[in-house]
């Protein structure tokens, strides 16, 4: 059974010392080196949040704090984030740890600036990304997720992959969460989709 790994969005922007930064991810490295240099998978695919600096995903282009809730536009919210991801930005940047050499092929999401894309697979106003048909013109059955963060792109990606008919695992030592106390709420809800952790 072919099978793909997906690494999500492990840029400078959401590591300890970035802009959205979630707690302890680089704990992951070493897990996710591990499997980027295994010889499993038929492709790797990296995510990269990128997003113009007038996305309005940012607290900052709504005069509102970050985190405060949001849900006047379709495709945005339900919270609003610190800047993060910017275009060219160095917090845009993948790790420098992480092997991202191994990557076949890299997906930039976000870059409308009216739409948030929580999902590698679709923006969150429904638009496909194109990944779902790579991924099956390779006969990819299978699909492991690692990355960042764990409650939010993580999420919604494992999720889509399911939805697609993937069988999906989340690796639960390639992930950490923004918002830690969510942790057990994630897993149940992914559990409910099918999705398997490893
Ligand atoms: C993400 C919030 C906003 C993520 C991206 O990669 O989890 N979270 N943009
Ligand atoms: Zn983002």
């Amino acid at each position: 059974m072919a099978k793909a790994l997906l690494v999500v969005d492990l840029q400078n922007d959401f590591y300890e010392e970035g802009a959205l930064a979630v707690p302890n991810a680089s704990e992951i490295n070493d897990q996710v080196n591990q499997l980027l240099e295994s010889d499993q998978y038929k492709i790797i695919v990296g995510s990269q949040d990128w997003h113009p600096d007038s996305h309005l995903s940012f607290a900052s282009n709504h005069n509102k704090e970050p985190f405060s809730e949001y849900s006047d536009q379709q495709g945005l919210g339900p919270v609003l984030w610190p800047d993060h991801c910017v275009q060219q930005s160095e917090g845009a940047e993948f790790n420098p740890e992480i092997k991202t050499v191994n990557f076949d092929y890299i997906l930039r999401k976000g870059t409308d600036k009216k739409v948030d894309s929580y999902s590698a697979f679709q923006d969150n106003d429904g638009t496909d990304l194109g990944l779902a048909g790579l991924l099956k013109s390779l006969e990819i059955e299978e699909i492991d997720i690692v990355g960042l963060a764990f409650d939010v792109c993580v999420k919604y990606t494992a999720q889509d992959s399911a939805k697609n008919g993937f069988k999906t695992n989340v690796i639960l030592e390639g992930t950490r969460a923004v918002n830690p106390d969510d942790i057990e709420q994630v897993k149940s809800d992914l559990k409910n989709v099918g999705v398997n952790f490893k």
